[in-house]
């Protein structure tokens, strides 16, 4: 029997993955759940496994092709019976109807699509040339001097294209919305060969959405950024003597698991640095349930995937999870929708280095914490200086849903939380 391998559903929203390479050959045994292919779609990178046991009949795509979701990419002979070959009759007339309805649904939209372009090609020759002797009544073109508008330039609707003041006023319109849309992308770059050689890269899938991504949060939300330090002498000895706990599990107590719980509390206690901004609706949202991202350094750059219900979990649990996320993320088996669904995110840079550093708050996320690294301060302590592991903090959020001093108040806490862990049995 001949099984068909299709792309399946990745996550909402996404509809097509690129094949970054084929993991077999026509002919191949492959067993079920065998990875067949190194997918990458808009939010991460996965293998594709096979459905089922059986031999490689027929690859239907090749590396770099874009794929869409429910598109056949093998074709795998098992040695299985049909035995559900009527069912699959009748499946498959049914899809061939749906197919029918699905074409018709894309010839109006090709339809449509074809209008749309058309209207953006006239668009873009408005805008490439003044047109002179434009046929418009003196008023209207008055309205258009006042505002500023070159009347050579709008396209008329009227009779013998005849502009009429709407068209002149919805022309203003559409030139003042793509002067305040984001133009960072159009920035037109120097001819770098001019100063000596150069290299040109394709970027990938996640580093295109990185930077989208990035380039959203931090034109859409105006950040402010708080720095404190934490005092971990004491967690530190916690850590060394419990962490012999966690290994018996395979995983490390790092001081990542550790936040991740305090911050857990921290966020039950300070609803809002777990809740997201609704401007559509003028609303903020508060969400019951406390899921946070941590940000993982990979090869192919930074994932962020999601640790769900942080606040019901235990460290052991939390370091265990962590451990395992990390690995995934790192080993390209992370799934795109374990990089969903996250309130708040810490990122720690401290393994690597650095005094201090100010992430961007990811959106629709209104706060993310910024872990440096720790290290022995002489702080001064009832009239003597003492050595003590001071942990650099800072919390990046948004000012639109908080307060300066809210915000002073959140990272405060943490680091009180940090230097006695008691005072989060407290609420
Ligand atoms: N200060 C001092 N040392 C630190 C530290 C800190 N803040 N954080 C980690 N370390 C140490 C650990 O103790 C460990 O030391 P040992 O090997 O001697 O035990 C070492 O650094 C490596 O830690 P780790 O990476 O194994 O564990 P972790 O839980 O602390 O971190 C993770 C996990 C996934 C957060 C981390 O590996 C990582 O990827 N960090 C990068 C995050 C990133 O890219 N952020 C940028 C995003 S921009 O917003």
């Amino acid at each position: 029997m001949i099984k068909e391998i299709k792309l399946p559903e990745i996550a909402e929203n996404i509809t097509t993955a690129v094949v970054i390479e084929i993991l077999v050959k026509k002919g191949d045994k492959v067993q079920k759940d065998d990875s067949l292919a190194e997918m990458e779609s808009d939010k991460a990178s996965f293998e594709l496994p096979s459905d089922v046991s059986g031999t490689i009949k027929e690859i239907k795509v090749a590396n770099d092709d874009e794929v869409e979701v429910g598109q056949v990419m093998f074709t795998v002979e098992t040695e299985e019976e049909d035995k559900a070959e009527e069912e699959d009759k009748v499946e498959a007339e049914a899809e061939v109807e749906v197919e029918k309805e699905d074409k018709d649904e894309a010839e109006d939209e090709a339809e449509v699509e074809e209008e749309d372009k058309a209207e953006v090609e006239a668009e873009k020759e408005d805008e490439g040339k003044s047109r002179k002797d434009v046929p418009a009544s003196p008023a209207v073109r008055r309205v258009a001097r006042e505002i500023g508008v070159d009347i050579g330039r709008v396209k008329g609707s009227g009779p013998n294209n005849r502009i009429t003041e709407d068209d002149v006023k919805a022309y203003a319109k559409k030139a003042m919305q793509k002067k305040s849309s984001p133009a960072a992308d159009d920035y037109d770059l120097p001819d770098f060969s001019h100063w000596g050689k150069t290299r040109r890269e394709k970027m990938d899938n996640i580093r295109k959405i990185i930077a989208k991504n990035m380039s959203e949060s931090w034109q859409s939300i105006p950040h402010v950024f708080q720095f404190d330090k934490a005092d971990v002498t004491e967690l530190e000895k916690f850590r060394k003597d419990y962490s012999k706990y966690v290994e018996k599990e395979g995983a490390k107590l790092t001081v990542t698991a550790i936040l991740l719980k305090i911050t857990a509390i921290a966020l039950k206690t300070f609803p809002r640095f777990n809740a997201s901004l609704d401007m559509k609706n003028g609303e903020i949202i508060y969400k019951e349930y406390v899921n946070i991202g941590v940000a993982v350094d990979t090869e192919k750059g930074l994932l962020v995937p999601v640790i769900r219900d942080a606040d019901k979990k235990s460290i052991m649990e939390l370091s265990i999870e962590l451990n395992e996320m990390a690995e995934k993320a790192r080993n390209k088996k992370i799934k795109p929708d374990e990089l969903q669904g996250g309130n708040f995110a810490i990122s720690n840079l401290g393994g690597i280095g650095g005094t201090n550093f100010t992430p961007i708050v990811y959106r629709p996320n209104v706060a993310i914490l910024g872990v440096s690294r720790s290290q022995t301060e002489a702080v001064f302590i009832d009239g003597e200086f003492k050595p003590r592991m001071m942990l650099p903090l800072s919390l990046s959020y948004d000012h639109r849903i908080i307060d300066g001093a809210e915000g002073a108040r959140f990272l405060r806490w943490l680091c009180d939380a940090m230097e006695r862990p008691i005072l989060t049995m407290f609420k």
